[in-house]
């Protein structure tokens, strides 16, 4: 657990490369969608502290230009040191950078295992929008199913990736996964 101000909070670390949608995600979270529009792409790491089902959340949104990507994993105990929680974003409609994507996430799985760090880990296949979804031809659904292997191949057998497709436009989704993530970090009494 992190201290912010003497109170405990959960460190959640989003990575994914550039424009995967990591910062929307975070605004879903803390219900400011209006402030979409004005999002720019993240510079290193932005660290927010907000309350998610009265559980303060430490969030970690790692900008995924190349050249951060790079300093990351050159530092890893800066930036995923006491990670309780790692949500991966692949932005599912950007085929073309499928495989840098999973290289991406092997890289700090890799890091992370190096130094014995081992978070829950999450795949949220992202931008997976009401209308994509409708148009969406068997062909791409086996490449969505051929990601989702290949990221389960790159994650250590010991912890099991569990896969969340979200979507901005179905905030719902979003906030439907986190609620889980949650739960599972902080158990409420009856269910411990
Ligand atoms: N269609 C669609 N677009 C999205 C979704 N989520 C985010 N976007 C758009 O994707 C672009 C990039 O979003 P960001 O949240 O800035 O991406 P990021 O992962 O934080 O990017 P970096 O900060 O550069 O690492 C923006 O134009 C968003 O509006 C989604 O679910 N569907
Ligand atoms: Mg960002």
């Amino acid at each position: 657990m992190e201290l912010y101000e003497g109170i405990q909070t959960s460190k959640v670390v989003f990575a994914g490369l550039d424009k995967a949608g990591k910062s929307s995600i975070i605004l879903a979270l803390q219900k400011e969608l209006s402030q979409l529009d004005a999002l720019k792409p993240t510079r290193m790491a932005e660290r927010k502290i907000f309350n998610f089902l009265g559980k303060k959340i430490a969030s970690w949104d790692l900008g995924g230009q190349e050249r951060y990507r790079a300093s990351y994993l050159e530092d890893p105990l800066k930036y995923f040191e006491e990670t309780k929680v790692f949500i991966y974003v692949v932005d599912v409609q950007d085929k073309q950078r499928y495989n840098e994507s999973t290289t991406y996430f092997a890289d700090i799985i890799k890091i992370m295992q190096k130094h014995e760090i081992s978070p829950e880990t999450y795949l949220f296949i992202h931008k997976f929008d009401p209308d994509y979804k409708t148009q969406l031809q068997k062909e791409d659904e086996d490449h969505i199913n051929d990601l989702a292997t290949k990221f389960k191949e790159n994650n250590p057998s010991n912890s099991k990736l569990i896969i969340y497709q979200t979507s901005i436009y179905k905030p719902f989704s979003i906030t439907t996964a986190f609620t889980k993530i949650v739960n599972k970090i902080h158990p409420s009494e009856k269910d411990s």
